[in-house]
C-alpha cells in the first residue's frame, strides 16, 4: 500500500548542510567530533541546536534531564508522541556521525512534515538525548524520560560524581531535574532512530539498511586490585604485592573466557589507573574499567556472575584485596516487532535493500523499549570504525536512512 505521501523525499543539500554546521563543534583536525557530555563543545552544540529549533518555528522542548527538542503537535489535543533522534554528546576524540547524524535526520524529517503540512494523528518530536555516550552516566537522558534513572545512578555514574556534579551545574540541572523528567508511557506513541551501525556487516553485504532486531545489554564496573607500595629495585619479585598482576590476569583470562564460553557477548577493559604510578615503584593499586554486553538477559547474567567470580580469583593468586563497585546496567531489549514491519516498508516502497541485524552498540532506543513501541535502523559504516575520528559513511547512505526514517514517520504519523 502506497501512502499519499511515498514520494516525499528529505532536502538532502539542506541536511548536509546542518550536519555540517552540527560537526563543526568539538571538530578535531583527524575529521572527527571531541563533545563529551557537557563539555564546552557539546554546550556549544546544544546551544545550536536550540536556536535552529526556535529558527524554524519549531516548539522547543527540554527537561529536567536536559533533553532537547522540536515538537510539531498533532491537531488531535492529548495525542501521544512518536519521539525520533540520538544524540549529539560524543565519546571522547570521536566520530561526527555517531549521534549527530541521527539528531540531523530527525530534524530534517520535521522541516518535512511541517513544510507538507502533513496532518499528523500524533506529535511528532526531534530529540537530543543527555549523555548517551555514558561520559557521566550513559543512556542518562532516555533513562531519565523512562523513569529508569534513579538517586543511586547518580550518585555513583561511571564517569564520577563529581564530573557528573560539574556536568550538571553547566547546564543547568541537577539531581532533582533529573529525576523528574520521567514521562508517562501513554504519552509516548514510539521511537525511531537512524543511527550507522558501527560494524562490518552492511558493507560487507553491500545492504542499503539495517534493520535492527534487538540491542546488547551493557554493564559497567569499577575493579580495584590492591596490594602493596614498596621498592621496585630492592623488594625481590617473591616479595612484591604487585596490583598490576591481578588486574592484566583478569583482562587477559576475561577476553579467554568469553571468547570460549560467552560467543554472543564481548568484555573490554577501557582503563587501568596505576598508583602510585612511577617508574620504580611497585603498582600499590590498580582500577581497572570493565564493561561487558550480551545480546539475551540469560547470557548477561551468567557473564555477570563469571566475570566477577574470575576477579575475585585472580586477586587471591596474587595475594591481593579486590574492590567491586557496580557502576550501572542496561538490559538486552529487543526491538518492536511493528517497528521493524514498518521499517522494512518504507525500505520496500524506497527501492532500498535490507537486512535484520542485532545491536552491538547501547542506544537511547534501549531505554525506551519497555515504554512504548521503539526501533532503529542503521546505514552502513566504512571499515565498521568508530568511535574514532576515522568513522565515516557515505552521504549517499546518509539520505537514504533519512528517507526511511521519514517515511517510516509518515506510516506511523499519520
Ligand atoms: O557505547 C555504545 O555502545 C554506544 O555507542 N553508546
Ligand atoms: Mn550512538
Ligand atoms: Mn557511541
Amino acid at each position: 500500500m502506497t501512502s499519499t505521501f511515498s514520494s516525499l523525499r528529505i532536502n538532502s543539500d539542506r541536511m548536509l548542510d546542518s550536519f555540517t554546521q552540527a560537526s563543526s563543534f568539538g571538530a578535531t583536525s583527524e575529521g572527527g567530533v571531541n563533545r563529551p557530555s557537557f563539555s564546552e563543545a557539546h554546550l556549544q552544540a546544544r546551544k545550536w541546536f536550540r536556536e535552529q529549533i526556535e529558527s524554524a518555528g519549531f516548539e522547543f522542548r527540554t527537561d529536567g534531564a536536559g533533553n532537547h527538542s522540536a515538537v510539531i503537535a498533532s491537531e488531535t489535543k492529548q495525542s501521544p508522541t512518536l519521539i525520533i533522534g540520538s544524540h549529539l554528546d560524543s565519546v571522547p576524540n570521536g566520530g561526527k556521525y555517531d549521534g549527530g547524524l541521527g539528531v540531523v535526520a530527525a530534524f530534517e524529517v520535521l522541516k518535512i512534515l511541517q513544510e507538507n503540512r502533513i496532518k499528523l494523528k500524533v506529535n511528532v518530536e526531534a530529540m537530543d538525548f543527555t549523555d548517551e555516550e555514558g561520559t557521566l552516566v550513559g543512556l542518562l537522558g532516555s533513562a531519565a524520560i523512562a523513569g529508569h534513572l534513579h538517586q543511586k545512578d547518580l550518585d555513583n555514574p561511571r564517569g564520577g560524581r563529581e564530573n557528573l556534579l560539574e556536568g550538571m551545574k553547566c547546564a543547568g540541572l541537577s539531581d532533582e531535574s533529573m529525576l523528574s523528567a520521567k514521562r508517562k508511557p501513554e504519552t509516548l506513541a514510539g521511537y525511531l532512530e537512524l543511527h550507522i551501525e558501527q560494524g562490518k556487516r552492511l558493507e560487507k553485504s553491500k545492504i542499503n539498511i539495517g534493520i535492527v532486531s534487538a540491542i546488547v545489554g551493557i554493564a559497567s564496573y569499577r575493579l580495584t586490585f590492591i596490594g602493596k607500595a614498596n621498592h621496585a629495585g630492592t623488594t625481590t619479585m617473591e616479595d612484591r604485592l604487585d596490583a598490576s598482576l591481578g588486574a592484566s590476569s583478569f583482562t587477559l583470562k576475561a577476553r579467554e573466557l568469553v571468547m570460549s564460553e560467552y560467543k554472543n557477548s564481548v568484555v573490554n577493559v577501557g582503563k587501568m589507573e596505576f598508583s602510585p604510578g612511577a617508574f620504580n615503584i611497585v603498582p600499590a593499586q590498580v582500577d581497572l574499567s570493565l564493561e561487558f554486553r550480551s545480546a539475551t538477559q540469560d547470557e548477561f547474567d551468567k557473564l555477570d556472575e563469571a566475570l566477577i567470580s574470575l576477579a575475585k580469583a585472580e586477586a587471591q593468586k596474587f595475594d591481593l584485596e579486590l574492590t567491586i563497585e557496580f557502576l550501572g546496567k542496561h538490559s538486552p531489549s529487543p526491538m518492536s516487532d511493528k517497528v521493524q514491519t514498518a521499517f522494512a516498508s518504507a525500505c520496500d516502497d524506497l527501492g532500498l535493500t535490507h537486512t535484520s541485524l542485532t545491536s552491538g552498540a547501547g542506544h537511547d532506543a534501549q531505554s525506551l523499549a519497555d515504554l512504548c513501541p521503539v526501533g532503529m535502523i542503521f546505514i552502513p559504516s566504512i571499515n565498521g570504525i568508530s568511535h574514532s575520528p576515522k568513522e565515516f559513511t557515505e552521504w549517499e547512505d546518509c539520505v537514504n536512512g533519512a528517507n526511511v526514517l521519514l517515511q517510516t514517520v509518515l506510516k506511523l504519523a499519520t
